[in-house]
């Protein structure tokens, strides 16, 4: 265990809501939903003034609706999450060389690493007015975007502090007081106690880590198993000498992409899955690695997100298998209601591979042979999809129907802009994407 309140966990607020809300001056400081638009659709997330009606992630959108119907009901802009995502995580690995991301909006850092010519030393009083710097930074480099950030003297206690004054605070908790911290809070506080363990503890009469500090390690191991037991015994104390691990050693490789306009055409998708095979099967092979486990992950036009995988006798890193596989895949699914998001993974990796596991020594990649994209991509104006107009110029979909689509004219440098209406067959009027998208972040290896 570390001495010092030096592990820093921060997570951006209300991530694709503060997205949008930035690029959309309009909606700033107004209930925005971001999520499947549609009568199944589910809510990913809500901006603080929406989450005061109740509005909650993975709430569907039809509750959210009726909770919160004054709100801006907006499909996801994947693109602008990456960059944002890809913008803070590039100025953390300017602090520090140990950076682990969790997710799109959440990252640990170890800031022992940190350059001691700005953090000259561990105490509480220097790593605070670090991250409060750090906190503007993030601003300053994602135009405006608030993150919440906890301290601690381990990835648990930084984790729980960066939830305790969120959204836009700072929490640092002194070493020697995280037992104090924790002992009136809830036992599900402690990760990997979801609602079944909590249940079992709750029957058991456990409600606070208070509750399980004063629980044998016997009793712990006899209620919810040996492992999770001695893992709840240690992580009620405190005690997490979990590192901070920069490169994760990969437990897959895999690609995705995520489409503009829902894709509908089954020959394009499988297309597009034979390509991302190619892609990781590639990468397996640069790194020496082969994997039994093929996945696919698809998620649809209301943001339900379905995986499915199969796993193979031996391991491989044929683009051929991959591809063949992930393609059988898709035929378990049902994606007539539009894709957003394709990808391909491979893992249960090994660093060996046998020769001629499927006599197919050849690693031909398949014939791409995919349709043109306009024939087969519905145009669809969404609702907060980027759009330019020829004499506009630069707006969102504020709602579209019956062959119209309303758009407001605005960015995040302008001021709230104006709404007009036009045709959907409007040839002055299409969507807008960046030049140049961050595709993904990098994958170990
Ligand atoms: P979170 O950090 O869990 O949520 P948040 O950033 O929206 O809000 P908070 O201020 O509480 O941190 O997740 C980050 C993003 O991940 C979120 O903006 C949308 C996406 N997401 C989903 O798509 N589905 C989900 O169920 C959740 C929880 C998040
Ligand atoms: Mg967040």
């Amino acid at each position: 265990m570390r001495n010092t309140a030096s592990v820093l966990h921060l997570d951006l607020d209300a991530f694709f809501a503060s997205v949008e809300q930035r690029d959309k001056p309009s909606l700033r400081g107004k209930p925005v939903v971001v999520g499947g638009t549609g009568g199944r659709g589910v809510v990913a997330t809500a901006s603080y003034e929406a989450r005061v009606f109740g509005v909650r992630s993975a709430m569907s959108t039809r509750e959210a609706r009726s909770r919160c119907g004054h709100a801006a009901f907006l499909s996801g802009r994947f693109h602008a999450y990456r960059e944002a995502s890809h913008q803070v995580m590039t100025l953390l690995r300017s602090v520090s060389p140990l950076v682990e991301p969790l997710s799109l909006d959440e990252a640990f850092v170890d800031l022992a690493q940190a350059d001691p010519a700005e953090l000259p030393d561990l105490g509480v009083a220097s790593v605070t007015t670090y991250a409060e710097r750090l906190r503007e930074r993030v601003a300053e480099v994602t135009g405006g975007l608030t993150a919440s950030v906890g301290i601690g003297t381990s990835k648990f206690i930084a984790k729980v502090a960066s939830e305790l004054d969120k959204p836009d605070g700072l929490t640092v908790v002194p070493p020697g007081t995280e037992r104090d911290l924790l002992r009136p809070m809830s036992a599900t506080v402690i990760p990997g106690v979801g609602p079944a363990t909590a249940e079992r503890l709750r029957r058991a009469g456990i409600l606070t880590v208070a509750d399980i500090e004063a629980t044998g390690l016997d009793d712990l191991v006899g209620l919810v198993g040996k492992a999770h037991g001695a893992g709840l015994h240690s992580l009620a104390r405190a005690r997490d000498d979990r590192p901070v691990v920069a490169e994760r050693e990969a437990k897959s490789v895999s690609s995705e992409g995520t489409y503009e306009t829902d894709l509908t055409d089954r020959r394009l998708m499988e297309g597009l899955l034979t390509r991302q095979a190619g892609e990781v099967a590639t990468r397996l092979r640069k790194h020496g690695l082969a994997g039994r486990t093929v996945t696919i992950k698809v998620r649809l036009h209301d943001f339900t997100t379905l995986g499915r995988s199969t796993t193979l006798p031996e391991p491989t890193d044929s683009t051929a298998v991959v591809a063949r596989l992930a393609r059988r895949l898709l035929t378990d699914l049902d994606t007539s209601g539009g894709v957003r998001l394709l990808g391909v993974g491979v893992s249960g990796l090994a660093d060996w591979i046998q020769d001629d596991l499927f006599g197919e020594t050849e690693d031909e990649p398949e014939p791409l042979d995919l349709p043109e994209a306009p024939s087969t991509r519905r145009v669809v104006y969404a609702p907060g999809l980027d759009v330019v107009h020829d004499e506009m110029g630069r707006g969102w979909v504020w709602g579209s129907g019956r062959g119209v689509v309303t758009v407001r004219f605005e960015t995040a440098e302008t001021p709230p802009g104006p709404v007009r209406s036009f045709a959907v067959d409007d040839a002055a009027l299409r969507l807008w994407l960046p030049d140049n998208p961050v595709t993904e972040e990098p994958v170990a290896p």
